[in-house]
């Protein structure tokens, strides 16, 4: 067994750095249902700034963000539009049809954006027939389209679209700094047209546990209410906070570190036989390929034997995610431990 195991499924296996844990250990505390936890204030304040909104809610977690999210925007019976291989519709198990009495509206997600026209036509008319279409999410960086970063320019038409018919919009930021750096605009400007947005602390920004809800002042006084239904009041919550504090200071930069690392992963993927990457997908963190050779499954298992840590994508897919703790030799290692899987 190799010494060091390069855990590249996910950035979600970050730890936190030494600064986060001496901030955590130090943080002031209080009641956050009280809304009287300094550390929790000051996150918000300081994420409601950043990203440019007028308040923000501190969560346990992406899956709860968006939920919050659309909970708050949504009466039961609307409906969603989001595309197909998003991750509140794919991965954040029909929370929103559970708790929320709401149904999904699914378009094919095309390269991280579904098609406009086919936005404008889901939009339910004012109808006696038609259930209220409640609010349309997309999703920057794209997860399971392979992380590709949407510009503005990219997401304008929907815009437009949901403005002309008054329909809210939630984004899943779940890597949106990860964005912001591939496209190189401002992340206010990314996330201006959206009347909601969640951002994660413990993925990239390497936090062990968190993410935000920015959005209205309105919206966030709302938003705190669904979060204390669900059960995410949380009490002296700035000991998570802290670390997130530390991580909007310091992690932000070096995310680009991890978009030299996932080209360099690409190229080097394009190269061996037995495994497939479209190398004009791979944007940011996250790096999509096939495999050709065997199954994916055989691929995963016999890689990790070999102490690269990887994980099926569906179809033919495997995704590695590169993320702070992981450094340019680890991905030449991860490279050559591939090389020797498939025989090249
Ligand atoms: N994504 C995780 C897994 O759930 C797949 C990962 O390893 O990438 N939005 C997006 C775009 C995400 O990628 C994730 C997590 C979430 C929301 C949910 O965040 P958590 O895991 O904090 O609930």
């Amino acid at each position: 067994m190799p010494n060091k195991i390069i855990d590249i499924r996910s950035d979600t296996v970050t730890l936190p750095s030494p600064a986060m844990r001496k901030a955590m250990y130090e943080a002031e505390l209080g009641d956050d249902v009280f809304q009287e936890d300094p550390t929790v204030n000051h996150l918000e304040a300081k994420a409601a700034e950043l990203l440019g909104k007028e308040a923000a809610l501190f969560v346990v977690s992406g899956t709860m963000g968006n939920l919050v999210s659309i909970v708050t925007h949504c009466q039961r019976g609307d409906e969603v539009i989001v595309g197909d291989q998003a991750h509140s519709f794919f991965y954040e198990v029909g929370g929103a049809a559970v708790v929320g009495g709401l149904a999904w509206h699914c378009l094919p997600n095309g390269r991280g954006l579904p098609d406009p026209v086919a936005v404008e036509n889901a939009i339910r008319p004012d109808n006696i027939h038609a259930p209220r279409t409640g609010l349309i999410c997309l999703e920057n960086t794209h997860n399971r389209c392979g992380g590709v970063a949407l510009s503005s320019a990219q997401m304008r038409p929907i815009v437009e679209i949901a403005k002309r018919h008054s329909v809210p919009m939630h984004l899943d930021g779940a890597r949106i700094f990860n964005a912001a750096i591939a496209t190189g605009e401002p992340v206010r400007s990314l996330v201006e047209p959206f009347d909601s947005v969640q951002f994660c602390l413990s993925k990239g920004l390497a936090c062990p546990v968190g993410s935000l809800v920015v959005g209205s002042a309105d919206f966030i006084r709302r938003a705190r209410k669904t979060r204390k239904m669900l059960g995410g009041g949380m009490r002296q919550a700035g000991v998570l906070a802290a670390a997130g504090l530390v991580a909007l200071d310091t992690m932000i930069d070096r995310l680009a570190e991890d978009h030299a690392n996932a080209r360099l992963l690409a190229e080097g993927i394009a190269e061996i036989p037995g495994l497939a990457i479209d190398l004009s997908a791979v944007q940011t963190n996250i790096v999509a390929f096939e495999v050709l050779a065997m199954t994916p499954a055989e691929f995963v298992s016999r890689l990790a034997s070999e102490g690269v840590k990887v994980i099926p994508f569906g179809g033919r897919r495997c995704r590695a995610v590169t993320h702070y703790g992981i450094e340019r030799e680890d991905v030449l290692s991860a490279l050559a431990a591939m090389r020797r899987v498939v025989g090249a």
